[in-house]
């Protein structure tokens, strides 16, 4: 038995797309975080980080979004490349976009959702700056014409579609002006699971 514990956001999608992808059957629990569900005695038994995506595997619970996209992939033996260079490179990217776009737009995010008063500029320039060196980052890992990011199509990349989706649903200028960026994304939300993971939990 499969059961997500999930809500729309994009650490939430990533698991979603990662079972999407897989063709797993799996229940999913919605858990509304503007109503604090998730500090709640029930889901701090799950994850006492307080945070979906949650993933319980039979009696096996997993939390942090990295670690539950490689359990699914190892355990069913997809979305990770199978020659060892591809699958450490998988391993890394995924890695890569939790302690960079994830943490870095996620604070972004916040500070534009203020009204404009109360936003701290310093902040908004700081993490704006990191996301536009990211993306460079990214565009100088694609220049040599890679279809995905460790070549096949893998966690690593699936870690990163959903934060940066919505930098290519608004034509962001920081990523518009990283055309090899916008075609990966491009690519990635072309596989038919991506959409169907993206549209969970349903509203
Ligand atoms: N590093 C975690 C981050 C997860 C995360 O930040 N989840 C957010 C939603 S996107 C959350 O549940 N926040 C609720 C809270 O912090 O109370 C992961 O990759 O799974």
């Amino acid at each position: 038995m499969l059961r997500l514990h999930t809500a729309q956001t994009p650490n939430g999608h990533k698991a979603s797309i990662a079972l999407e992808e897989l063709g797993l059957d799996y229940e999913v629990r919605r858990v509304q975080l503007d109503q604090g569900d998730q500090l709640k005695e029930e889901f701090l038994a799950l994850n006492p980080n307080h945070k979906i995506p949650v993933l319980e595997d039979g009696d096996l619970v997993i939390w942090e979004s990295g670690a539950i996209l490689l359990h699914l992939a190892e355990k069913h033996g997809k979305l990770l490349p199978r020659d060892p260079r591809g699958r450490t490179a998988a391993i890394q990217y995924a890695f890569f976009q939790t302690g960079g776009i994830g943490p870095n737009l996620g604070r972004l995010g916040s500070q534009l959702r203020r009204p404009e008063a109360e936003r701290n500029q310093e902040m908004v320039e700081i993490f704006s700056g990191e996301v536009a060196r990211l993306l460079g980052v990214l565009d100088r890992i694609l220049a040599d014409g890679r279809p995905y990011l460790a070549g096949e199509y893998s966690i690593g990349d699936i870690m990163h579609y959903p934060w940066l989706h919505p930098m290519l649903a608004l034509k962001a200028p920081p990523l518009m002006k990283r055309p090899r960026v916008v075609s990966w994304l491009e690519r990635i939300a072309k596989h038919p699971a991506v959409e169907r993971g993206m549209a969970i939990p349903e509203s």
